[in-house]
């Protein structure tokens, strides 16, 4: 689609490292900005907004962090936390604003302690997951140049493996004498907050690569504010007694809004779990009285198939992102517990979900509605807006969108001006989006395009499957066949032939795309993020 849109304008930085600044994509291939009613003026730092500003509104003793292991952290307390760290990293570690700052931990306290101080002291938070290994870190490293990093003395071993030239690494949680929290505990409570554009870059996030070399995405101050504003304000709607808590990493945007983001904002309180496997993740929700759930679809499949629905019972609102949600999970917990989990679409490069619904907006198979703010349409392969019913690329835009450090490859994801994500989509005539699949991921099978995720979501129908994937394996006839990954309920008490699965996808959607060939398997490759990477089965 073409259209006149102006080219935006930057205010003054706070960063005398001007880095960021320096490797924003050329300001022309950034994407339409649509603030709506949101106004957070020239000048903002979102950490002071998150906390200190909660801290006035409801006074600094509500109970804010705390982990299974008994840790119990008000808002107030956590702001000294930050602020002591902020006057290390200033006054010891040298940290001038703008600097990026690698972060190291598992999902627990003073790894969100550690987050805020970074950006109360003008620096780039760049979150890293547990699960990345040295070349990974590497690599990262070298696209955003940390000067320091903070890391959990539990993980240290990658960090220092991938060799970071110009790295100074602090630890946190060791016995040493000079570990970060030692260090920190002899700094006052108060820490004067860096006074940052609204547009100054607050964090560097990775998109998880389900196909190849990782990008670093850019995001504002005003941006991580306005995550909350939008979907978490008008969508998930959290209370100060909500209690949160989830599986995705801190390092993954969907569980910083999730987990740090959302609660903070609306001074509710969040139990951070180190290992958040399906089971303990239900038995954690269960045993802390947890309101507010962040997962993925694998999750919720997982704790239905151990029988585990009953232990979230206490749930309030549900979200699942990252992948699409079969509407069978969506119904069989339904079913169990009364619960109607809010599906929602995010992307790295929009920071969170802009496609999703709640409550009696929900219909069960769709991802949802615009959330409010964001503007979505579906395009065909010339840019040009397809008509409802049929399947095209989903663009979007609104108050956050996609900035790849060095403008790498932004030409792909920002066109006229939409986000365009990658997916295929349908939306029907009121206005609900239906997820397809990755438009790469379109099977193309003699003549007929098939989308995986509608054949896999038949296959998860049947009792024995608990996990599939399928791609399309070339073929001389068809040019691709159907072909499904099969994991099946290792408890079974009988065998289930392939063509038995075959019979029942046929039973329960056109028989044109049944899988052809069906490969039964252990488990599935996943990214750190969980997320089937099917180019690695293709
Ligand atoms: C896919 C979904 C169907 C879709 C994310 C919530 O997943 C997140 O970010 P990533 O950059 O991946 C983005 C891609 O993942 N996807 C995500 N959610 C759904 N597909 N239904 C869904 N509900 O292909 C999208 O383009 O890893 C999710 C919040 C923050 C995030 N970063």
């Amino acid at each position: 689609m073409t259209q006149s849109f102006s080219i935006p304008t930057l205010g003054p930085s706070a960063h005398q490292d001007t880095f960021c600044r320096d490797n924003l994509p050329p300001l022309e291939q950034w994407p339409v900005l649509d603030m709506g009613p949101l106004d957070y003026g020239e000048r903002i730092n979102c950490a002071t907004e998150l906390l200190d500003a909660t801290i006035e509104r409801l006074g600094p003793d509500r109970p804010c962090l705390r982990s299974p292991g008994g840790t119990v952290w008000s808002y107030g307390e956590l702001r000294a936390h930050a602020n002591r760290i902020a006057a290390v990293l200033v006054e010891d570690l040298g940290l001038v604003p703008g600097n990026r700052v690698l972060l190291r931990g598992f999902n627990e306290p003073w790894l969100v302690a550690c987050w805020f101080a970074v950006l109360k002291a003008g620096g780039v938070a760049v979150t890293t997951m547990p699960l990345l290994r040295a070349g990974e870190l590497a690599t990262m490293a070298e696209m955003c140049r940390p000067t320091v990093a903070l890391c959990d003395s539990r993980l240290t071993e990658d960090l220092d493996r991938a060799a970071i030239p110009g790295l100074r690494t602090t630890v946190f949680g060791s016995t040493a004498p000079d570990d970060l929290i030692t260090r920190a505990a002899s700094r006052g409570p108060v820490f004067d907050d860096v006074d940052t554009a609204a547009d100054d870059v607050a964090l560097l996030a990775f998109t998880s690569g389900t196909t190849g070399r990782p990008k670093a995405t850019m995001h504002f101050h005003r941006d991580v504010l306005a995550i909350a504003d939008t979907f978490s304000a008008h969508v998930l709607r959290p209370e100060p007694d909500d209690v949160f808590t989830g599986s995705p990493p801190i390092g993954f945007t969907f569980g910083l809004g999730g987990l740090v983001v959302f609660p903070l904002r609306v001074g509710a309180n969040v139990l951070l779990l180190e290992k958040a496997t399906p089971d303990l993740l239900a038995d954690a929700i269960a045993q802390h009285g947890v309101t507010v759930v962040f997962t993925a679809p694998t999750a919720y499949k997982a704790i239905l198939a151990a029988g585990a629905a009953g232990k979230l019972a206490g749930v309030r609102r549900a979200v699942s992102a990252g992948e699409a949600l079969p509407e069978p999970v969506w119904r069989a917990v339904h079913d169990a517990t009364g619960l109607r989990i809010i599906d929602g679409i995010g992307a790295t490069e929009m920071l969170h979900i802009f496609i999703s619904a709640a409550d009696d907006d929900i219909r069960p198979g769709a991802t949802g509605r615009e959330v409010p703010g964001y503007t979505a349409v579906v395009l065909d392969d010339a840019g040009q807006p397809v008509a409802d019913g049929t399947a095209g690329r989903l663009a979007v835009r609104g108050p956050t969108g996609c900035r790849y450090l060095g403008g790498d490859r932004q030409e792909v994801y920002v066109r006229n001006g939409w986000n365009v994500t990658g997916d295929t989509y349908v939306r029907d005539t009121d206005g609900y989006f239906h997820y397809q699949a990755r438009t790469d991921d379109m099977i193309v099978s003699a003549g007929y395009n098939i989308a995986g995720p509608e054949v896999e979501q038949a296959l998860l129908g049947h009792p024995e499957v608990v996990d599939c994937a399928v791609v399309g394996a070339p073929d001389a006839e068809r040019g691709m066949i159907v072909k499904a990954f099969v994991v099946l309920n290792p408890e079974r008490t009988r065998e289930v032939p392939a063509e038995e699965l075959q019979d029942f996808v046929r039973q329960a959607i056109a028989p044109y795309k049944r899988p052809r060939a069906v490969e039964f398997c252990k488990e599935l490759p996943r990214t750190s993020t969980g997320k089937l990477q099917r180019y690695k089965l293709r």
